[in-house]
C-alpha cells in the first residue's frame, strides 16, 4: 500500500497549528524515523525540526531530555517526549492515517519489525563507538558481539521480508533506516550480499522523497 502525503491533508494541518519541535541531528538514523514519519504524515509545517549537537550539551536539549540525546520532541504546555519510538507513537496519533496499528496482530508485527530495526542501529552505533578508539582501548570481544547481532538480525529480516516489503508502516520504515545506517556507518557489512529480498525492499524505500529528503549528508 502506498501511502503519499495529499495536499488537503497537508494544508488542514497547516490551519490548526500546534507548535511541536523535534530536536535532531541529521545523522542521527532514531532522529530520521521521526523524520520520515513527519514528511509521510504531511505534518512539516506543525512540526519543527531544529538541529541540537548532543555532544554539545545544549540547554534545549537537556530541558527536554535529561539523557542527553536526540531525538526529543519539545511540546507547548506539554511534558517533551523522547526516545524514538514513543514519538513516532505520537506523531502518528497527531494523523488518522495510521503508520502504527493501534491493536491486534499487525499492532506486534510493526512494533516488532521497529525493535529489531532499533536493535540494529544500537549494535551499529556502539560498534562506531568502538571503532573509533585509540587501538589500545578498542574491545575486540565488543565488535564481534555488534557485528553478530547486525548479521543474525539482517538474516532474520531477509527470512521474514514478505511479512514487512509489502506495506508502508513503521516497521519497515525503521528496518529502512536501519539499513541505511549501515550503508553509512559500517559499509564493511556488505549487507546486501545474498540478501535479495531486503535489498529489493531497501531500493524501494530509496525511491521515496520521505527517504531521499532525509538521507544524512555523505561527508558527516
Ligand atoms: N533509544 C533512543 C536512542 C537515541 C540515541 O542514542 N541518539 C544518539 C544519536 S544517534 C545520541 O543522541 N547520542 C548522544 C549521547 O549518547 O550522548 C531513540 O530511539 O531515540
Amino acid at each position: 500500500m502506498y501511502r503519499g502525503v495529499s495536499e488537503p491533508e497537508r494544508s488542514r494541518t497547516q490551519a490548526r497549528g500546534f507548535p511541536l519541535k523535534l530536536l535532531m541531528t541529521e545523522t542521527s538514523p532514531y532522529a530520521r524515523k521521526c523524520r520520515i514519519l513527519i514528511r509521510e504524515q504531511g505534518l512539516t509545517a506543525r512540526i519543527e525540526e531544529i538541529e541540537a549537537m548532543p555532544l554539545d550539551d545544549p540547554a534545549e536539549l537537556m530541558d527536554a531530555n535529561p539523557l542527553g540525546k536526540v531525538p526529543a520532541l519539545i511540546r507547548d504546555r506539554a511534558t517533551a517526549l523522547v526516545d524514538s519510538p514513543l514519538i513516532c507513537e505520537f506523531i502518528d496519533s497527531l494523523i488518522e492515517d495510521r503508520w502504527i496499528p493501534g491493536s491486534g496482530t499487525a499492532r506486534w508485527r510493526v512494533l516488532r519489525f521497529q525493535a529489531i530495526a532499533d536493535g540494529i542501529l544500537d549494535l551499529a552505533v556502539g560498534r562506531r563507538i568502538e571503532m573509533m578508539r585509540p587501538d589500545e582501548k578498542r574491545h575486540d570481544f565488543w565488535i564481534e558481539r555488534q557485528e553478530n547481532g547486525i548479521r543474525r538480525s539482517i538474516d532474520l529480516l531477509e527470512s521474514e521480508a514478505d511479512k514487512f516489503a509489502g506495506a508502508f508502516d513503521l516497521g519497515g520504515m525503521a528496518i529502512a533506516v536501519a539499513l541505511g545506517y549501515l550503508d553509512f556507518r559500517y559499509p564493511e557489512s556488505e549487507w546486501r550480499t545474498g540478501r535479495d529480498r531486503l535489498s529489493a525492499f531497501y531500493d524501494k524505500w530509496s525511491e521515496r522523497p520521505s527517504f531521499q529528503s532525509t538521507a544524512p549528508p555523505a561527508d558527516a
